[in-house]
């Protein structure tokens, strides 16, 4: 009788179990598979290299002689050793760069690689880096500069044709590319085909950027597409190399458009956004974006290359690190040496992870399938979830003695969206929590660094989120130093 009577609650109470079982529902704009694929990248190589590495230029008027591009030893191979060697990703090239020379033989022009004296006008940069790329397991991407100084045509629709056609041939020929790289800046003047003149173009309606990236989803619908304003991945506003530590992967893009002074926005995103996209650092390992040997010496250093790393990857950003060729098409010894020592400082920054496997609790959990546990699993498809009305919570990891930490990473499960607007971490020490850190943002990644601190238990509160939270992974470091 008795248990008759409870069998309803007991219903109740193991169905309402179930429901709270239940995966988060999706919240806001949702990251897309190409997308989600980029953020996994984080760390990748730009190569400017055009005739402006020859004739020590930034900024190529469109004038330049095809003769001037010569260089004596280039080597694709050695830019995709180092950079694997590196642990980057892939690298991005500037296929054409705002002076109009092309670094392949397109068939649309006749300025291009074909009529340098490099191997007999029989060369191909493009293809070069493609099987460097596939023989070192890179993904290539390209820069294609709308901005043309060199096209007579350049401002007329029908540069537009001549744009998109040598977008298609680089999108067909030169097998799968993961970025496109649609830049914003227009100087307005240059060569234009002998007028020597100012050209204005409204960058909000000129280059009807939606038929261009019709014609990239269509032939390399794997590809990002970046640009001030998206559509995937957008500028973070400042060529420092400094991500935002507020950052939304979120941004109004209707509202935007390439060339359009954005750059505070384009840092933090749109908290109210209503697409997904990312911001990518771009910046340079020297002033310039070429090659000019007056700045062999100033190559950033490995630690600066390590503050960089922080700024970007661990501001949920993906870090764009151009290094440019010289004028025999190597990459130069001191880039390399200082890529390499980064590498190393990286490897020994996170040498030894604290978190794994360690006792992991929660005040407050949505359930079987998203305990406190997922954070610290090495799961990334896993995750800590509170129910659907909590938005607040605190994951405690248990590090069982006393240990040193000074670092952090944590992780949002994306997929369903960003959602954390406000969180802090704690160490408890001395009898008491301490707080390390105050952060806003989470995102794909970060990284934050605090002092030294001697501890047995490290505290995550997520103290604002639009929707319940969903942390996918936290880790803990004790990099060298304090
Ligand atoms: C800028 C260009 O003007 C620079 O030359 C460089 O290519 C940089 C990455 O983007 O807008």
């Amino acid at each position: 009788m008795k248990i008759r009577i409870l069998m309803p609650v007991i219903l109740a109470a193991v169905l309402n179990a179930c429901s709270q079982a239940g995966p988060p529902e999706p919240y806001g704009p949702l990251p897309s598979e190409r997308q989600l694929a980029w953020h996994e990248l984080e760390y990748y190589m730009f190569v400017h290299f055009t005739v402006n590495t020859f004739t020590d230029k930034e900024w190529g008027y469109g004038d330049e002689k095809e003769s001037v591009f010569n260089p004596s030893a280039l080597d694709c191979r050695q830019w995709a050793k180092t950079a694997s060697e590196a642990g980057m990703k892939g690298i991005i090239i500037t296929a054409k760069h705002h002076d109009g020379f092309c670094l392949w033989p397109s068939a649309l022009t006749e300025h291009s690689v074909m009529n340098s004296p490099w191997k007999d006008g029989k060369g191909d940069v493009l293809k070069d880096l493609r099987e460097a790329c596939d023989e070192y397991g890179l993904l290539m991407g390209v820069y294609l500069s709308p901005w043309d100084r060199n096209s007579a045509v350049y401002g007329t629709p029908e540069y537009l044709v001549y744009y998109r056609d040598q977008l298609r041939e680089l999108l067909t020929n030169y097998g799968d590319i993961f970025e496109v790289w649609f830049d914003g800046a227009n100087g307005g003047d240059g060569y234009y085909g002998g007028a020597r003149e100012t050209r204005r173009i409204d960058n909000r309606t000129y280059y009807d950027w939606p038929n261009t990236h019709k014609i990239v989803r269509d032939l390399q619908p794997g590809a990002v597409m970046f640009s001030d304003a998206g559509p995937d991945v957008r500028w973070v506003g400042n060529e420092r190399g400094m991500g935002s530590l507020t950052n939304w992967c979120l941004l109004k893009k209707d509202e935007m458009y390439p060339g359009g002074d954005f750059a505070r926005i384009l840092g933090e995103g749109h908290e109210d956004g209503n697409y997904w996209v990312p911001a990518e650092v771009d910046v340079s390992i020297r002033r310039g974006w070429f090659y000019h040997e007056s700045q062999d010496s100033m190559v950033r250093s490995p630690e600066n290359l390590m503050e960089l790393y922080y700024s970007s990857v661990g501001r949920n950003s993906n870090l764009l690190l151009n290094v440019p060729p010289d004028r025999r098409g190597l990459l130069h010894e001191n880039d390399v040496a200082s890529l390499l020592g980064f590498r190393e400082l990286l490897a020994k920054e996170f040498a030894s992870e604290l978190a794994a496997g360690k006792k992991a609790t929660s005040d407050v959990s949505r359930g079987k399938g998203y305990k406190a546990g997922n954070v610290n699993d090495g799961d990334p498809t896993t995750y800590w979830a509170t129910p659907d009305e909590v938005t607040t919570g605190n994951v405690v990891i248990d590090l069982g003695t006393e240990t040193e930490v000074n670092r952090i990473l944590i992780q949002e499960y994306i997929r369903l969206g960003q959602r954390v607007q406000e969180f802090r971490v704690e160490a408890f020490a001395d009898g008491s929590w301490q707080t390390l850190i105050d952060g806003t943002t989470i995102g794909h990644k970060v990284i934050r660094k605090f002092p030294v601190v001697s501890t047995s238990k490290i505290r995550v509160t997520i103290l604002k989120s639009k929707a319940t939270p969903l942390i996918s992974n936290i880790e803990l470091y004790r990099a060298p130093g304090e």
